[in-house]
């Protein structure tokens, strides 16, 4: 990823390539999630695509494609407008920890996610038995990746990889998308029109790009086909979980938690290059924020994602292997944070400072509100202010003759009322 402290997420890319994520968790959705098909989502004309196309087909042959596998897969798929827009559109908003905890982790979500959890309790038992990795994890990862499964993405993973392919801004590493993708339907384990996902080819209930699907993805219950894709959670569960196992996931230990620092705690110290053991940061005076000693799963790092003032963690080495699903320190924490909250824990004790513009949650959820009262629709108050809340923002200055800047401010809402 070319930034780590972005809002994205594809299984595996994050080793593998700068910033090609589904966008799967996208902010201020609120509710609206109805699908609407949006039409540059579907294959419009392009003659250079279609060059593109025919000149891909010897490089795909050369690579062992046949011919009626390409015809199959190519039958409807096309080029999509909608795929490169947001591809570039990608680095706009940077996301603090507290937003994607607020994306992911609200009360909200976890009251569903606990729900989702005990319904597939056995088969996730069954998957921490097999890759040790505790079943609370491999949930909280489906719930970040897909909703638990309610956002598969329904995008055709050729059109998408294809098109930015041809697109070419990271043309190398969406070909290899699309020859892995190809290979997939060569194999049988999905029919072309099932092999669906989202707009940067990011599959099925755990977001696996195509590449991290042949290295990775299992057929649990040894039925012939790895099926990630289908409402049957099982195959994409245990891939997920074959997934961390295979990159380093140390049974019996935890991610991390949230530590209370000392005052004066020395901030330089925070970051994982600094490791220490937990009686080492004990005697520095860090203690577990719920209380009691520390654990102690091997040395350790101090993350402080939000500045001295606000919340701090003690992360261990299986923190560094969420990292490997999606190389960004703050979605690890929020992964790490929500399977705890799947498990029975509470929110986050410590506190968060106010955004640059002097604003708290609470405030940005009650501007949210505001505007959506006064008929700008910032869909929805969840209190991260994305794209459709900065143009409500925009919209409501430009109707009210102030300087129509898109960013919040105390005097917005105290106006606002
Ligand atoms: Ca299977």
């Amino acid at each position: 990823m070319q930034v780590t402290r972005r809002w994205v997420s594809v299984a595996g890319a994050a080793t593998l390539l700068s910033g090609c994520m589904n966008g799967g968790l996208p902010s201020g959705t609120g509710g609206g999630g109805a699908a609407r098909v949006d039409p540059k989502l579907l294959p419009q004309p392009n003659a250079g695509y279609d060059a593109w196309v025919a000149a891909f087909r010897g490089r795909a042959q050369a690579a062992g494609i046949s011919n009626g596998t390409l015809n199959a897969a190519f039958r409807g798929a096309g080029y999509l407008p909608g795929v490169v827009e947001r591809d570039r559109k990608q680095t706009e908003f940077t996301r603090t920890l507290q937003d994607y905890l607020a994306i992911m982790a609200s009360d909200e979500k976890v009251a569903t996610g606990r729900g989702k959890f005990g319904a597939r309790r056995a088969l996730l038992g069954e998957i921490e038995s097999r890759y040790g990795v505790p079943a609370n994890v491999v949930a909280a990862i489906w719930g970040v990746e897909s909703r638990y499964g309610a956002r598969r993405g329904d995008i055709s993973v050729i059109s998408a990889t294809s098109t930015l392919a041809y697109d070419g801004r990271r043309g190398g590493f969406f070909e290899k998308q699309l020859l892995a993708a190809l290979k997939i339907l060569q194999n049988g384990d999905v029919s072309a029109s099932g092999l669906t996902g989202s707009w940067a080819g990011a599959m099925g209930h755990t977001q696996f790009i195509p590449t991290t699907y042949q290295a990775y993805a299992v057929d649990f219950r040894g039925d012939g086909r790895r099926d990630i894709w289908s409402e049957d959670p099982t195959d994409a569960l245990a891939s997920a979980g074959a997934y961390l196992s295979r990159s380093g996931w140390q049974r019996g230990q935890k991610w991390g938690l949230e530590v209370r620092l000392p005052s004066g705690f020395n901030a330089g110290l925070a970051g994982r290059k600094v490791k220490k053991s937990a009686a080492d940061w004990a005697a520095l005076g860090v203690r577990a924020a719920g209380g009691g000693s520390l654990p102690s799963h091997g040395p350790g790092s101090i993350l402080i994602p939000m500045g001295a003032n606000g919340p701090a963690f003690l992360v261990f080495r299986n923190f560094s292997v969420i990292l490997r699903y999606n190389n960004s320190e703050n979605y690890a924490l929020g992964v790490g944070h929500l399977s705890d909250r799947l498990a029975g824990a509470g929110p986050i004790k410590g506190s968060f400072p106010p955004d640059r513009y002097g604003l708290r949650i609470a405030d940005r959820k009650r501007l949210q509100e505001r505007l959506t009262a006064a008929g700008y629709d910032t869909g929805g108050a969840d209190g991260v202010l994305g794209k459709k809340s900065e143009a409500a923002i925009r919209a409501y200055q430009q109707a009210n003759g102030l300087p129509v800047t898109g960013e919040p401010s105390k005097e917005l809402l105290a106006r606002l009322g």
